[in-house]
């Protein structure tokens, strides 16, 4: 099952040199991510320069930006490229290199443990102060922790906690002119509140309290992102002291959209309230390049070498008259290799209810509904999509079919993302159906599952008829 968020993050690359590495990880789809780095502190920028896209077959992607100093703090302010209106989301990277962290050290003790961890290379000085929570900033910190060079981290016990209750610490660096004032929130011993999509293929959002120990209750709210905290949360998850964990299942909500949750404890007085991101689902993305070498939606990889005309994806609840179809012609890459010929995509076309939308031939020519079209980009029909073309790829998204195409012309590679919520196990063709379920991708046109020994069985199912004339 595909299942698990991505996350993009910052850190220093070296406390030694101003190199910042911001890194896109857990990838299973194709995901952009647009960001700018700001001295902190800096309010929201109106423009993102930077971006990031993470590809389907690599686990993690990194892009290093030098030149920061690494004395100093940094915001990262981001948000997708790749969908509408996605929240604006920060992330604050302290000053080479620490990271205060607190937890309780057992349940069963009141002790907190405040550790100070990450690239230690110089002294480090912070200043902080636990208190029970609510708490508001105070004008000075009692407690001091000074981490030494070359040690990993540092710890202080204090022990004379509750439990029971929550605590706010605040926390500041003393050896930096006006550093901000920082706080980490605590919760009373043990639990957390999460939530995660049940599975990609339906729209229900998994809301778990995990690690209990004692009875607790949250009371939150699911809104679309971006969304300001509400003024009531409507809905309640109440932990019980003997199972480990809770997980209520809330219906309806859309996998292609990110949500923000709002919660609170009920069953404490004036308890902080707190949001929780939850990324939209990854998008099946499908890929074809070289000399073919696939990826289906579901992230099976195999080669074939057909010469005809192949269906690479369709909506599949009708498969003789689907309402859209991608098909791709492959054609020899060497014709003097005619007994074992390498083939790759020479043309793709995008159907919708049986009329050719979109053609993109080898040469970068780009036709849309049979015109030649020579700008570097257009509205596609009466707003059905946008086309962008540039020198190593043209990029296509369609609203209906909900679809993403990006063809790279040194590759003869074509990249699909099927962004709906209701495409998912309701496709077929060479790219699988989008399940989830890497098992039964070699789907024949007949519905008859094979193995990939019988790679051109499956194959030659998806040709369309007439083509290999
Ligand atoms: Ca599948």
């Amino acid at each position: 099952m595909i299942q698990g968020n991505f996350t993009l993050t910052a850190d220093w690359n070296t406390c030694d040199s101003g190199t910042i590495e911001v890194k896109l990880l857990n990838l299973r789809t194709t995901v952009i991510f647009a960001y700018e780095i700001l001295e902190a502190p800096a309010v929201a920028p109106n423009t993102l320069s930077m971006k990031i896209a993470g590809e389907v077959t690599s686990d993690s992607l990194s892009v290093f930006h030098s030149g920061y100093d690494q004395t100093k703090s940094y915001i990262m302010y981001y948000e997708e490229w790749d969908i509408s209106y996605p929240p604006l989301l920060s992330f604050f990277l302290n000053r080479c290199g620490f990271t205060l962290t607190a937890d309780w050290n057992t349940c069963e003790n009141g002790t907190i443990e405040v550790k100070l961890t990450k690239n230690l290379g110089a002294t480090i000085i912070v200043n902080y102060e636990i208190f029970e929570s609510p708490a508001s900033a105070p004008n000075t910190l009692s407690t001091e922790m000074e981490g030494r060079p070359n040690s990993d981290s540092l710890n202080a016990f204090h022990s004379g906690y509750d439990p029971s209750k929550s605590y706010v610490i605040y926390y500041k660096q003393r050896d930096v002119p006006n550093a901000p004032m920082l706080s980490l929130y605590l919760f009373r011993c043990n639990f957390t509140l999460t939530a995660d999509w049940n599975t990609c293929d339906s729209g229900t959002i998994e809301v778990t309290l995990m690690n209990l120990r004692t009875t607790v209750i949250f009371v939150y709210e699911i809104l679309e992102a971006p969304a300001v905290a509400p003024n009531t949360l409507s809905m309640k998850i109440a932990g019980e002291v003997t199972s480990n964990s809770l997980s209520v299942f809330h219906r309806g909500y859309d996998q292609t959209k990110s949500y923000i949750m709002y919660y609170e404890e009920w069953d404490i007085s004036h308890p902080p309230l707190l949001p929780f991101i939850l990324n939209r689902c990854p998008t099946p993305t499908g890929n074809i390049e070289q000399d073919p070498h696939m990826t289906t939606f579901d992230g099976v990889r195999y080669n074939f070498q057909g010469l005809c005309t192949y269906v690479l994806t369709q909506d599949c609840s009708n498969i003789h008259e689907p309402s859209f179809q991608v098909t791709a012609d492959f054609r020899g890459k060497y014709s003097e290799l005619r007994s074992k010929p390498l083939t790759r995509i020479n043309a793709v076309d995008v159907y919708v209810d049986g009329m050719q939308l979109l053609q993109i031939l080898k040469n970068d020519h780009f036709l849309i509904k049979g015109q030649l079209f020579t700008n570097s980009s257009a509205v596609i029909g009466n707003g059905q999509g946008t086309v962008k073309v540039d020198d190593e790829h043209v990029y296509v998204k369609l609203d209906s079919p909900a679809l993403s195409l990006v063809w790279t012309k040194e590759t003869h590679g074509i990249n699909i993302a099927l962004n709906g919520p209701n495409m998912r196990g309701n496709v077929c063709g060479l790219l699988g159906n989008a399940n989830g379920d890497p098992e039964d991708d070699f789907m024949k046109s007949d519905g008859v599952i094979v193995t990939k020994d019988d790679i051109y069985e499956f194959g030659d199912s998806w040709m369309v008829s007439g083509s290999c004339e």
